[in-house]
């Protein structure tokens, strides 16, 4: 049969042990055996023993103590708590303390995956499984409709290719979830899996296709305190398929790379891979025309974890031992920077970049190092009180001339002084050179070098969708690895950045997901009890509503003569009184948040919980851009692709300050809504990542913080929509022609929809298992497999 299926579970329990009870609703059978939250746990096996108006008393299974819970607390468990099953759907009572300890025991058996009728769970098992990613799997599930075989992220890549080609439409697969989830690597799977399977006669663009990510890797991620391998920007990657189902090309889009890691990481953490990559890997010969050395010797290297990570002992051994002399970092056996360099640069190659480009990145990478190493002193020749460059780092103003292709003297002035020109009545007047203050050159400095470097990496994005062209993309599927809502004890705009994003996105799958369905429920007639969700269109419009919206007014501060980032917040908690998602932090109950006043923060209430943003830096980093002097000192360079990063606006310059060009944050929104609108044209497909603890152990289970992740998800409301509602349809038309041709020419004769009530009559369907709507068939979560897989006669 061919179904039109939204969310049809893969379940094939029989009939007669499904029940579908209300959440929540415990009868109050004494002995019954329950969960009941725990704060550690998630969930906590329990007894009832008694029953009174505020709640039930009951005793823990493990310890036998005696406990009092209220009846929002206590959830019904299955009949044997033991029993596993594939898709949680299929659990009779489906609930979060079910679905929690569903998770539980599959990954206690080591299995990683699992399915909420389409949407995939998966757990990162902190541990490569053998064969679980092999070429073999990739045969194994190749055609296979969800649910035939073990849940697998494969299956998930294979239905949305079937799902391309059968109903002639783009795709997008959205994977979700908090750093360490195991985001980058489920994208990673998907696009192998796409690109093995599907065009294996279609040339080296599958090959380049994969080979983005070693590059993306290695200038885009960073071993931070919560994954090796973190990335620190968002992507998403699609691949497009010629009209004959073989890969054609692809694309690669990407958000808000994180700049503030180029000058300085928090403590534990590292630079961005590729600097590493460069001291470790690079040649002798390279090593020595870079005037490279080891990581320490550097700033931007020193300010967070000093040393590579390496476990591979080969010939370069000597050479390597020469590079890092801090042998407390000398291992890890996460990141290998010297083998990852042959890596990369082979990659590179591969991508058809030549040697002169290669060359133009090493020193691109390596001239920045330099940069952050040229320190200041106040010059006391100066009446004016500017600085100059100090004694000891000249040597590294030259390096960094030298491989940034600038004059040395051009470059030590542009540090030290700010280039304006006055203005008499709107008429340009004459330039003047002004003496910057030691703190305003190191910040000029840090702003070059974070400006340099998120041009290469997006020359390096552009680079690589010039090596992957398409001429005849039919459709593509798209995957989507954006980092999850997230907030720490200190929350800027960075965190105010991806949590406006995946308001974004839970407000898509929302809409996906639970509007549509009820709307559809409606249209069809069917006599579904209405199920309410969260609606978060609220906060999506304190961020970006035109005028009074968050970003406009952080963008109209920038506009004053002297912004400040206590007037944005005064205005912004001003414009938005009584906003239910705005507060001021003094309302924030959580422990951990650090104290602030109300003109320095923001708390805002999410989907997935209250944040206080502290608003200190928002105004400068919303501001990307260079100053017009090193701009212009930028434009000078010998080196062409430099100066092609650079795109040269002099002639719309303002006097004396700044280019007035989109902020970051309007950027990234801009960014969002074209992201949303490609998302909202395609049929959709989700993974949830969950991190099991905060450790990074293999196999631990931290069931209160994979419970909070599940609810963050939003798996919560898809729960009670399976609960209620009718999952899997397929129309009369599609039911009737599928059984045509084998019916007796009596029974064929019938109109489709008397024809469906004939059949499910004559197979002895139990009426509460479907419904029938004005032009299709309803199945319960699990029925339509069954009923599938059973009719075939
Ligand atoms: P993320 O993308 O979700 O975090 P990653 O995909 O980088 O997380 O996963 C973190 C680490 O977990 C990886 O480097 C692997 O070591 C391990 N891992 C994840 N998934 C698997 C898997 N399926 N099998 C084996 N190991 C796995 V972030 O980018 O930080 O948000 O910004
Ligand atoms: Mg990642």
């Amino acid at each position: 049969i061919r179904s039109e299926v939204i969310l049809t579970s893969s379940s094939s329990t029989p009939i007669a042990s499904r029940r579908i009870i209300k959440r929540n609703s415990v009868p109050p059978d004494y002995g019954r055996i329950v969960w009941i939250t725990d704060p550690d746990a998630g969930f906590q096996a329990a007894r009832i023993v008694d029953l009174s108006k505020s709640g039930f008393t009951l005793t823990l299974l493990h310890s036998n103590e005696t406990v009092n819970r209220k009846y929002e607390e206590v959830f019904s468990s299955e009949e044997d708590p033991n029993k596993s099953v594939e898709d949680n759907c299929a659990l009779m009572h489906l609930n979060e303390a079910t679905l929690l300890n569903n998770c539980r025991l599959r990954y206690k058996q080591k299995k990683i995956y699992s399915y909420v009728a389409n949407i995939l769970i998966s757990i990162n098992p902190y541990q490569t499984i053998d064969g679980f990613y092999s070429s073999q799997k990739i045969k194994e599930y190749r055609g296979k409709s969800l649910g035939q075989k073990e849940p697998h992220i494969y299956a998930i890549a294979d239905k949305s290719f079937r799902e391309m080609r059968r109903h002639r439409k783009s795709q997008s697969i959205i994977v979700s979830g908090e750093s360490g989830a195991g985001k980058t690597e489920s994208q990673k799977a998907i696009l192998r899996y796409l690109c093995e399977n599907w065009g294996a006669d279609a040339g080296p663009i599958q090959q380049r296709l994969l080979e983005t990510n070693p590059i993306l890797e290695a200038f885009g991620n960073a071993k931070t305190l919560r994954n090796n391998n973190s990335s620190r920007f968002g992507k998403f990657v699609q691949i497009h398929f010629a009209d004959n189902g073989n890969v054609a090309g692809g694309h690669v889009s990407h958000y808000l790379l994180e700049t503030s890691r180029i000058c300085r990481q928090t403590s534990g953490e590292r630079n961005y891979h590729i600097f590493y990559q460069l001291i470790a890997g690079s040649s002798p010969e390279l090593y020595k025309y870079l005037a490279l050395g080891q990581p320490h010797c550097f700033n931007y290297l020193s300010k967070g974890f000093l040393g590579f990570f390496t476990h591979s002992v080969n010939s370069q051994t000597n050479i390597l031992k020469s590079r890092w002399s801090d042998s407390r970092f000398s291992e890890d056996s996460m990141v290998d920077d010297y083998l990852d360099f042959q890596r990369l640069e082979n990659a590179l190659k591969l991508t058809g970049l030549n040697e002169k480009e290669l060359m133009f990145i090493w020193s691109t990478v390596a001239g920045i190092l330099h940069l952050g190493n040229i320190e200041f002193e106040e010059n006391h020749g100066d009446s004016r009180g500017g600085c100059k460059v100090s004694q000891r780092s000249e040597g590294y103003v030259d390096q960094a001339a030298r491989l940034l292709g600038l004059e040395t003297i051009e470059l030590r002035m542009g540090l030290c002084a700010r280039i304006m020109q006055t203005t008499k009545g709107g008429a340009r007047g004459t330039l003047i050179r002004v003496p910057l203050k030691s703190y305003e050159a190191i910040a000029g400095r840090d702003a070059l070098s974070k400006s340099i470097y998120s041009k290469l990496f997006d020359w390096l994005v552009s680079r690589i969708n010039r090596s992957i062209p398409f001429e005849e993309s039919t459709h593509f599927i798209g995957v989507l690895d954006v980092a999850g809502f997230e907030y720490y004890a200190v929350n800027s705009f960075e965190q105010f950045c991806i949590n406006f994003c995946n308001e974004k996105l839970q407000n898509f799958f929302n809409e996906r997901i639970l509007k549509e369905e009820q709307e559809l429920y409606e249209k069809e007639a069917l006599n579904v009890r209405r199920i309410e969700f969260m609606d978060n269109k609220d906060c999506i419009d304190l961020f970006e509503m035109k005028g009074k919206g968050l970003f406009d007014l952080l963008d109209e501060e920038a506009r004053l003569p002297t912004p400040s980032y206590k007037n944005f917040t005064k205005r912004a908690h001003e414009e938005n009184r009584k906003h239910f998602r705005l507060d001021t932090p003094r309302k924030s109950k959580v422990k951990t948040h650090r104290e602030m006043r109300d003109d320095e923060g923001l708390l805002i209430r999410h989907y997935a919980g209250s944040v206080c943003y502290e608003t200190k830096q928002f105004v400068e980093k919303n501001d990307d851009q260079l100053h017009n002097s090193l701009q212009i000192l930028i434009e000078q360079s010998a080196s062409p692709l430099l100066v092609s990063l650079f795109p040269s606006a002099t002639s719309s310059r303002p006097s004396g300050n700044k280019l007035k060009s989109q902020s970051v944050g309007s950027k990234f929104k801009s960014q969002l809504t074209i992201l949303l609108e490609k998302l909202q044209s395609t049929g959709t497909h989700f993974v949830r990542c969950i991190k099991p603890n905060n450790q990074m152990d293999a196999w631990n289970f931290d069931g209160a913080a994979i419970l909070s992740q599940l609810q963050c998800a939003g798996m919560t409301s898809v729960l009670k929509l399976m609960q209620d509602g009718f999952p899997s349809r397929t129309s009369f038309g599609d039911l009737y022609s599928s059984y045509q041709r084998k019916l007796p020419p009596k029974l064929a004769r019938l109109d489709p929809r008397l024809f469906a009530k004939c059949l499910f009559r004559a197979l002895g369907l139990d009426p509460p298992d479907f419904q029938f709507g004005v032009t299709k068939v309803f199945f319960r979560a699990g029925k339509f497999a069954e009923f599938d897989s059973g009719s075939s006669f």
